[in-house]
């Protein structure tokens, strides 16, 4: 059999080698089903390698649907008059996280908008007083996607319970990060990582798939990500939403992005990457654990008055993005949920890593 410039790329990935800007592209660029098909293949055996076929469950508990930001591809952003939106009580709050502790979820991801009413003036401290009450409440690790933060609150954001904090940039194109988040600055989203690594948090790094950018962009991106020093990357097609500037711009082929999480995986070996549900709803289940994701997000109790960000409806009221739903679904995908105290374990030692990085 020929050995082909592909061949050659997914063996230096495999023996750990770094990619180069150009391979990475190359790899981006794939379309050939049969050489996708070789790609995911490799993508998988290095994820299984390294987390064996266990995968990891993260509870999506969208608190405040307020935002004062304009994002021209999000439903949420302020001049959508016709978004139905909500704010849960704390006290609702913690129920849905215990209830998501009670189904087996590893993480519970608190986002909300860039609402006022939980950050800003009188009510500053809001945020940090729901992170303080569901760390007292539940056992499990805690995700904060909150948008930006103010520097100064990073180590009570820390204090309070967050170990990880999500902030996508969406693109490490500047160009193109100002049309997607228009009046946002690229350098405060950026320094969010930053910060966040500084007060002893874990970071997630992410893009969207199909919002202008270029082949070469995503490459730029996942190489940025590994630079970030970021524990979770993710990749998430752009879905349309009504009432927003970009309604009418169509989603990419779902492999775009399948192709972006495989080569994330070949370049960014032992990180998390999530599988969302948020974009096929669960039937986008199989093919992103089979390019490599090892972490299911997105998982929402039903019937709870809770939405999704890229799909605010798919799935939920029906209760297939229920724990209960993905832990059947995964008997038939070949992997298992991995046991609490290896995900504990995991973002332990990376904390201590990141102690010992940020000291020296
Ligand atoms: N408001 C916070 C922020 O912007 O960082 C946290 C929640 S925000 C809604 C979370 C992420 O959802 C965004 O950063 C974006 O990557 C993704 N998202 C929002 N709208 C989307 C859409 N229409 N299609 C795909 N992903 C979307
Ligand atoms: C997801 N809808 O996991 C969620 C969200 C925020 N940290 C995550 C984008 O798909
Ligand atoms: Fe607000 Fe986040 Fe939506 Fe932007 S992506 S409008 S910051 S909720």
């Amino acid at each position: 059999m020929n050995t082909t410039a592909l061949d050659t790329i997914l063996d230096k990935a495999w023996y750990q080698g770094s990619l180069t800007k150009e391979e990475i592209t190359f790899l981006l660029s794939l379309q050939d089903g049969e050489d996708v098909t070789k790609l995911f293949r490799t993508a998988r055996a290095i994820k299984e390698r390294n987390f064996g076929n266990r995968v990891f469950l993260y509870g999506f508990v969208y608190f405040s649907t307020y935002c004062r930001n304009n994002c021209s591809f999000c439903f949420y952003r302020q001049s959508n008059k016709e978004s139905f939106r909500y704010r849960k009580t704390k006290e609702d709050i913690i129920q849905l996280a215990c209830a998501l502790e009670d189904a087996g979820v590893h993480l519970i991801d608190l986002t909300m908008g860039e609402d006022p009413l939980f950050n800003d003036g009188a009510r500053s401290e809001a945020l940090l007083e729901i992170v303080q009450a569901v760390d007292d409440s539940v056992e499990l690790p805690i995700m904060a996607s909150p948008g930006v933060l103010r520097e100064d609150r990073f180590a009570s954001m820390h204090d309070a319970g967050t170990d990880w904090f999500a902030c996508y940039q969406e693109t490490h194109n500047r160009d193109l990060f100002t049309r997607l988040r228009p009046h946002q600055d690229y350098d405060l989203r950026y320094n969010q990582k930053v910060w966040a690594q500084r007060a002893g948090m874990l970071t997630e790094e992410g893009i969207m798939i199909g919002v202008g950018e270029t082949i070469r962009d995503r490459a730029e991106s996942i190489i940025m990500m590994g630079l970030q020093g970021v524990q979770q990357v993710r990749a998430m097609t752009f879905v349309p939403q009504t009432n927003t500037p970009m309604e009418k711009k169509r989603s990419p082929p779902f492999r775009e992005e399948l192709v972006t999480m495989a080569v994330m995986r070949l370049v960014h070996q032992n990180k998390l990457i999530p599988a969302s549900l948020d974009i096929e709803g669960v039937k986008g289940l199989r093919p992103r654990l089979e390019a490599g994701a090892n972490v299911i997000t997105s998982i929402i109790p039903p019937q709870k008055g809770l939405a999704g960000v890229a799909q605010p409806e798919l799935d939920i009221d029906t209760g297939e993005r229920s724990p209960t739903n993905i832990e059947e679904m995964l008997e038939g995908l070949n992997v298992t949920i991995a046991p609490l105290s290896e995900y504990r374990g995991l973002i332990n030692s990376w904390k201590r890593r990141l102690t010992v990085e940020v000291l020296a």
